[in-house]
């Protein structure tokens, strides 16, 4: 697999944010997002991976805001119910009967229910979702940190990505085309990386995808699977679908959507 990083957009992004936070306040910052400015703004010199780490460590946390900060509405954007008879019926109890299924390079497979989810320790964080389609919102996410998980099924050492399989086929008529995402290991275990099952103090709602959806919050918002139904641990994605560890990454988007 090929390694593909945005460093000149995320080097930006840092030069944007620190400019244009002065300057502009509530929506107005909102809908001039950083990444937004990133599109815009001349190309800079491009940095090595090396040079960026130094610059941006990826171990650094996202921007968390305060509840003066929350959008009045956070938007759904993309699948908003996912066209799949099994889910519906899911949701139609409440996901009662729903598990997420976590395999692949792990010492012990294994099933949660939502339950068992929402027992585990659990981490709240109000933070910016940045889209490419160019807006943004703010929304207080709750759930629990994958990392939490991870360590309950505990990794192999060969396991080097966390593949996350939806519910909704993004093809009419093709079940097999559902959306799916892909992040690394330091990713999977940033303490902001999160399955979340809450989105302003409310249960996930359907458009948001229920019953979890994923926030890796230092990448765009198409990195944040919803309806996640399967947590696959693999060592390369070459051999998923479109081999490029996302669904929008096989139609050619970046892999690693740092912002
Ligand atoms: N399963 C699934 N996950 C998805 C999408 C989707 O269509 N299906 N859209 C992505 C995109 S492009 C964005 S911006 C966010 C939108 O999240 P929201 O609906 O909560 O705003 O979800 C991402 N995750
Ligand atoms: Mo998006």
């Amino acid at each position: 697999m090929k390694r593909r990083r945005i460093d000149r957009r995320r080097f930006v992004a840092r030069a944007a944010a620190s400019a244009g936070s002065l300057l502009l306040g509530g929506c107005d910052a909102l809908s001039r997002s950083d990444w937004f400015a990133t599109k815009v703004l001349a190309p800079a010199e491009r940095l090595s991976s090396a040079a960026q780490h130094l610059v941006t460590p990826r171990r650094s946390m996202a921007q968390e805001f305060s509840e003066a900060d929350l959008s009045p509405h956070f938007r759904s954007n993309g699948t908003a119910m996912p066209q799949n008879a099994a889910y519906q019926a899911l949701a139609r109890r409440g996901f009662a009967d729903w598990a997420l299924a976590v395999d692949g390079l792990v010492e012990n497979r294994a099933r949660f229910s939502l339950a068992q989810l929402r027992a585990l320790p659990s981490r709240t964080q109000i933070t910016r979702h940045d889209c490419v389609e160019g807006w943004s919102a703010i929304g207080r996410w709750s759930g629990v940190p994958l990392a939490q998980v991870l360590a309950r099924v505990r990794p192999l050492a060969a396991a080097r990505y966390v593949v996350f399989h939806c519910a909704d086929p993004m093809e009419e008529g093709n079940p097999r085309s559902t959306y799916y995402e892909s992040i690394d290991m330091e990713d999977a275990l940033h303490p902001q990386t999160l399955l979340a099952y809450e989105l302003n103090r409310e249960v996930l709602p359907i458009a948001n995808g229920a019953p979890i959806r994923l926030r890796v919050e230092r990448q765009l918002g198409y990195k944040m699977a919803k309806y996640v139904m399967r947590v696959e641990l693999v060592e390369s994605f070459d051999a998923i679908r479109g081999g490029q560890g996302g669904y929008w990454e096989d139609q050619g988007y970046e892999w690693y959507a740092g912002i």
